[in-house]
């Protein structure tokens, strides 16, 4: 059985105050939100208890009297609080509601925050479809108990209490004639209970695996479709569908055995309270108002406890949810939020000039010192290494795939931290810099580009407002986007998620001018290994030397021209750091490089290299 199901299988307690108490912290803000939703409560209730003796007195003081008069007034009264209830039972339901929303609203703010403040290596452990449950259903879970469950709860146990006095108040004997069936009702329940506990635990451990199937089918919707595995996967899909269906129904058998069981003893005890009660007024012990109202009550009393049960599931679903959320907000944080910090100042990009020189900015010294790295010990997939980069300089990495070129890159910018070793930035170890302010001044333009649905500013600048349109312009100028796109191009054009509308080329310029927008002191490229077209490739060249030129830049190279152009090349074999040199000097050295380019690098075979790249 996966963690993913074992995790969305646990069912535990109902109540854990632990939890509750935290859980009722999110309530705080909303004080007077609770305050009138509970006396609305406390009011309707008292209303309901108010119309059933007004019944009794009505029949018995005035209609056996026969006192038409005050039986008019009595139906005044009846009118005025039945419209009162109605106020209450609004109140209550619209506060209850609002402040169930305003909860789950910061709830899932609070959840979101964190996320983005998780760690590669949370997000390298956790499906994103697991991520995704926890925004979604898991704080929607909390929002019943919030708007249905917490207060609700509380309003059933007091018309209980208030019911049982009542009926005892009236007569004891039919009072103990109705509890007779309690035994029953509470047994039913208990089965009942079992019963719908697996099926639910069972339904919610198969819509998991749905959503999960389907985000993972309709993400890799290319590949299903590129091996016409649409038949296949449907059937697969249907299988899971089917058992959620069947689930879905035996749980209605339960809520449908359940509820007419409920009633059925209902109706027993109140043939016995007829009987009994009418032996009560024979004998001169009840009246007859008293009786009706009796039966009243009766009909009201089983209702809370037949909501009661209900209730349970509820609590019990929203303590789940609320252990793995909570689980989630005490995940351990991000460095950045642990390390002490150096504030670099992001440059005076706000004063939207281009041309005003950064108020603190880095010179650009990068130093890798003997630095090892495991994204799990004891599998090292960078060994020991060590280099220097001046200010200024290009350097190009090459490797063979999975040399561990993007995992160095990834290491500058503290998404992974390393086991050993030190990467010095302008002499400073970069575990001192705070980890935001260091990320604002080394730009990635990454391997596979992400790209976010909105316009081709918003793409850019990434909702940095502090970046101006001229800015972003400028950038998208400056590395040939507005060629690539032709005509088309325009700061408010729309583009899709995953980037549908943009050919791989034009992805990566646009990767550049996200790179190249907020002026970064370091730029770190990783080239995709998709070929373009020639147009292209020489826009992407060109854009690669204007960007680069004046910064120390880091670029996983797969074009010769690039790799030609660097002034140092960086040479990685299977997570070691094997040669150094320009392009004349490591192919004089005849090793790990001279190799390399014989079989991707010379021209005559790059195109025999892109096709394997692309596969
Ligand atoms: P990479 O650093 O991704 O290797 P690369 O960038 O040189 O390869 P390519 O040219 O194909 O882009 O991977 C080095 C090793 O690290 C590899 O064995 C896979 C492993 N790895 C992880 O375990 N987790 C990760 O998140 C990444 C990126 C790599
Ligand atoms: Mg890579």
């Amino acid at each position: 059985m996966s963690e993913f199901h074992l995790q969305e299988e646990a069912l535990g307690k109902a109540y854990d105050s632990k939890q509750m108490r935290r859980l009722l912290k999110y309530l705080r803000p909303y004080k007077s939100l609770v305050v009138i939703s509970a006396s609305a409560l406390f009011f309707g209730s008292g209303t309901q208890i108010a119309l059933i003796a007004l019944v009794q007195i009505a029949l018995d003081d005035y209609v056996m009297v026969g006192d038409l008069g005050g039986l008019t007034m009595i139906a005044g009264i009846y009118l005025a609080i039945t419209i009162a209830r109605f106020g209450a039972e609004y109140l209550q339901f619209y506060t209850t509601a609002k402040m169930g929303q305003e909860t789950l609203h910061d709830i899932r703010m609070e959840v979101f925050a964190k996320l983005q403040r998780m760690d590669s290596k949370y997000f390298d452990k956790n499906p994103v479809g697991r991520l995704v449950t926890r925004v979604t259903n898991d704080v929607n879970t909390l929002n019943e108990l919030f708007s249905s469950g917490v207060i609700n709860v509380i309003g059933d146990i007091i018309m209980l209490v208030a019911f049982v006095s009542m009926m005892l108040y009236y007569d004891w004997l039919l009072s103990l004639a109705v509890f007779a069936v309690l035994p029953f009702l509470v047994v039913t329940t208990l089965i009942f209970r079992n019963k719908v506990r697996t099926v639910f635990r069972d339904l919610r451990v198969t819509i998991a695996q749905i959503n999960a199937f389907v985000n993972e089918h309709l993400s890799g919707i290319a590949v299903v479709k590129l091996f016409a595995r649409e038949k296949a996967i449907k059937e697969k899909f249907d299988t899971l569908n089917r058992r959620a269906m069947d689930q879905n129904l035996k749980q209605v058998f339960y809520y449908a055995v359940f509820f007419p069981v409920v009633e059925l003893i209902g109706a027993v005890s109140l043939a016995a309270l007829i009987v009994v009660g009418g032996m009560q007024i024979t004998a001169g012990l009840l009246t007859f108002g008293e009786l009706t109202a009796f039966i009243l009550l009766v009909e009201r009393f089983f209702r809370p406890i037949r909501d009661l049960s209900e209730k349970y599931n509820i609590m019990q679903a929203s303590m789940a949810s609320s252990e793995r959320i909570f689980q989630l907000l005490d995940a351990k944080l991000d460095r950045a939020g642990l390390t002490p910090t150096v504030t670099i100042p992001r440059s005076a990009a706000s004063s939207a000039s281009p041309s005003t020189t950064p108020a603190l900015s880095l010179k650009g010294e990068v130093e890798f010192k003997n630095v090892s790295f495991a994204y799990n010990e004891p599998e090292y997939v960078l060994k020991n290494i060590s280099f220097k980069a001046n200010p200024g300089e290009n350097i190009a990495i090459v490797g063979a795939t999975g040399a561990g070129k993007t995992s160095l890159i990834s290491l500058l910018f503290r998404f992974y931290d390393f086991q050993s070793g030190q990467i010095l930035i302008d002499n400073r170890d970069i575990r001192e810099y705070d980890i935001f302010s260091l990320r604002s001044r080394i730009a990635l333009a990454p391997q596979d580009v992400q790209i976010f649905s909105g316009n081709l500013a918003y793409n850019i600048r990434l909702g940095d407002n502090s970046i101006s349109d001229e800015q972003v312009l400028a950038a998208a100028k400056d590395v040939g986007l507005d060629q690539a796109l032709g005509d088309d191009f325009d700061l408010g054009m729309e583009i899709q998620e995953r980037g549908a509308t943009l050919s791989t080329g034009q992805k990566q310029l646009l990767s550049f001018a996200r790179a190249l927008a907020f002026d970064p002191d370091i730029l770190t490229l990783d080239e995709a290994t998709s070929s373009v077209d020639t147009a292209t490739e020489r826009l992407i060249q060109n854009a690669l030397e204007r960007i680069m030129k004046g910064r120390t830049s880091f670029v996983v190279a797969h074009r010769l021209s690039t790799i030609e152009k660097a002034d140092r090349i960086l040479v990685f074999h299977q997570g070691e750091l094997r040669e150094t040199g320009t392009h004349e000097e490591l192919l004089a050295i005849g090793g790990v490089y001279q190799k390399l380019y014989r079989l991707q690098y010379q021209p005559r075979n790059i195109e025999r290299s892109a096709r394997s790249a692309v596969v």
